[in-house]
């Protein structure tokens, strides 16, 4: 009997076991014979699946059987308790697995606090997303978290007790529900890779329970952080050196991969990953159906590595996904790996995440914006785009972090490119210390032993609208508009989920004003969360004003985004333009057809008939765009930063 057979039957025989314990418990907590059914459906489509995971995962621990069955307890009772109206969303979603493909899809995402303050207050905004045409909200994290510092929120102090600035947890239940009453689909973060220093686990472990003192990794002296550290990246150098934080209080140091408040978990033990699990279907049951999965690549350490991306992270995620799948069964996967390209790609599938941010097209749009050049960006894409069946990108030009150049070395290398200068480069332009440069950004966790930098700063500023405004001079300003609409107009038929950053729609520019704040001094992505300005807001529908351009700009590519067919789902193939400046592609979906291009520089360039004609054997072309006809008789001229959609016309009404 081979090794895998052995788990099967291993698999099922504890199911046998397993049922009926579970399925009395969850009688006896109330629930009725057809959301048992229901359950138990999906717990059987499952169970070999999550069971071959956590085997593999925790397989040798003594106690391995006991957690199995509290993680099974844990999953029916949520599931019991799941409100009806997600139970109408869990069959809808189930008949229709493929609802976030469609071109009709656009999400946002914003900082409560920034936006509206609260959540109650965040209902008033509702017909704003709506007008913007947003099915997706992100909102950034919510839970309690560290008064003053809390990196933003991804410190965690409860993952069951919304901020109290922010509201309660039925406020967030009811404005999940009339969200997904609008149809916009509610997102939330599961930082599951560390906790706050207040969170009880940690308070425990503070205060002598060795239970808790498990939950994280804690050492006596430096000989395992040092040992661990000959092979760590690391990722904020300007808050502390290495990866490690002693605790007066503890008599130990802690792994803190990020800010030193930020506790790493320690998921070789199982009780962490069933105690996750259900600290995230209490998540789910708030009304969440994206879950954003944050930092997924150093949920695993092994010492010698650099304990990132290792292959027990996936299985990690893959086994609480088969948990989502059975106790709340609507909720998908997005994952945050801002990492290289290959490994980004790893996180992506049905039983891992669903959707994934897509860190490469942001990071090399911002190189082409600076080059002029859609070299890198042309073969990069060209080789990394595909995803498999069931999966998409979420597109995005900005985030609440920095931007770092996760390209890989030997794109670079193929388009005669030397990676380490260029990234050098593309720190210095897009902080401004580079001549000529139009962008505004600051850099951030410069490393002085690594050189390593990466650029924050908000689209506008970066694109050039920042300081085009200071110099008032109405050219400058007219071009750094475009940069912005031709960002925009990419993500938005690229194909996936595109992803506006809340504030970029008006053409928000850099906040400096987080220096004078003491938690948020030391950190400069503060510059690109700024408030949101109502007087921006106002003037939105005057085109007489630069939000009032942006916005009418922006909300004019996305009704066209929602009316194009081609647009659905992720199929695109890089076309060579045969110019520099150019990027192009071909968006095709049940027989529609898009061409799209874009024009990367300040200056007008031209494509040559033959290469239309590739794309349209009618030799005519509609450009939705500036709804203008064109023919594949002549070359085509694109403005500076002009971007095209061309539907093809078979019928040639010329000659
Ligand atoms: C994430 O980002 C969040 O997006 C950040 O806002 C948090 O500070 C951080 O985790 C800790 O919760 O290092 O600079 O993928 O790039 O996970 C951002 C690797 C970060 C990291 C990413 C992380």
């Amino acid at each position: 009997m081979g090794e895998s057979e052995r788990v099967r039957q291993q698999a099922a025989q504890s199911l046998v076991r397993l049922l009926p314990r579970i399925q009395a418990s969850f009688h006896s907590a109330g629930g009725t014979e057809m959301d048992w059914n229901a359950f138990e459906a999906r717990l059987r489509r499952e169970w070999e699946r999550l069971f071959g995971l956590l085997i593999q995962l925790y397989g040798q621990q003594y106690d391995f059987f006991y957690h199995l069955e509290q993680l099974l307890l844990a999953a029916a009772q949520s599931w019991q308790r799941r409100a009806p109206w997600l139970k109408q969303i869990d069959a809808a979603r189930e008949a229709d697995p493929e609802w976030f493909q469609s071109q009709a899809m656009v999400g946002g995402v914003l900082y409560v606090d920034l936006f509206s303050g609260t959540l109650a207050q965040l209902h008033d905004s509702i017909p704003y997303f709506k007008e913007l045409g947003l099915t997706y909200l992100h909102l950034m994290p919510l839970f309690d978290a560290p008064a003053g510092n809390s990196d933003g929120g991804y410190a965690v102090s409860n993952y069951r007790v919304v901020n109290q600035r922010l509201g309660t947890m039925d406020d967030l239940t009811a404005l999940a529900q009339a969200l997904q009453s609008e149809g916009i689909s509610l997102v939330l973060d599961f930082v599951f890779n560390h906790t706050s220093d207040e969170h009880p686990w940690a308070q425990r472990a503070i205060a002598g329970d060795p239970e808790y003192q498990e939950f994280y990794y804690l050492f006596p002296d430096r000989t395992m952080p040092d040992a661990y550290e000959r092979t760590l990246r690391e990722i904020f150098p300007t808050v502390r050196r290495g990866s490690f934080t002693w605790r007066d209080d503890l008599q130990r140091w802690v792994w803190t991969t990020f800010n030193s408040f930020q506790w790493d978990l320690n998921y070789a033990n199982p009780a962490v990953f069933r105690a996750m699990a259900e600290e995230m279907l209490f998540i789910a049951n708030a009304g969440v159906e994206i879950l954003r999965l944050d930092a997924v690549a150093f949920i695993w350490k092994r010492l010698g590595t650099s304990c990132e991306n290792l292959p027990e992270a996936h299985l990690l995620i893959q086994a609480f996904n088969a948990i989502a799948r059975i106790a709340a069964p609507a909720m998908l996967f997005k994952s945050e790996a801002i990492v290289h390209p290959d490994d980004v790609l790893k996180y992506i599938g049905v039983h891992e995440c669903q959707l994934s941010y897509n860190p490469l097209l942001m990071a090399l749009l911002w190189e082409a914006l600076a080059t002029r050049e859609v070299k890198l960006l042309a073969h990069s894409l060209s080789h990394r785009f595909r995803l498999p069946k069931g999966c998409a990108w979420v597109n995005y030009l900005r985030s609440h972090d920095d931007i770092g150049w996760t390209f890989d070395d030997a794109d670079a290398h193929y388009v005669w490119t030397d990676p380490f200068g260029h990234r050098q480069f593309l720190n210095a332009y897009y902080i401004g210390r580079f001549e000529g440069t139009f962008a505004r950004g600051l850099p951030f966790q410069e490393n002085p032993d690594t050189g390593d930098a990466r650029v924050s700063g908000t689209l506008s500023s970066l694109a050039g609208l920042e300081q085009a405004l200071q110099s008032g001079n109405e050219q400058l300003i007219d071009v750094a508009i475009r940069r912005i609409l031709l960002l925009h107009s990419i993500i938005l038929s690229i194909g996936g989920i595109p992803l506006v950053y809340m504030g970029d729609e008006l053409g928000t520019t850099n906040d400096y004003a987080f220096v004078a704040e003491p938690a948020k001094a030391d950190d400069s992505r503060w510059v690109h969360r700024p408030r949101l300005n109502q007087a921006t807001l106002a003037v939105r529908h005057d085109p007489s004003t630069v939000p009032g351009r942006i916005f009418n700009g922006l909300i004019r590519l996305i009704q066209l985004r929602k009316s194009q067919p081609a647009l659905y789902d992720g199929d695109m193939d890089v076309i060579p333009t045969g110019n520099a400046h150019v990027f192009g592609y071909v968006r095709l979906h049940a027989g529609r057809r898009l061409l799209i291009l874009a024009n990367f520089s300040e200056h007008p360039q031209q494509l040559d008939e033959n290469t239309l004609r590739m794309y349209g054997p009618g030799r005519h072309f509609t450009d939705l765009i500036s709804d203008m006809q064109l023919s594949a008789d002549h070359p085509l001229t694109l403005q500076p930063y002009q971007f095209a959609w061309l539907e093809a016309q078979l019928t040639s009404s010329g000659g």
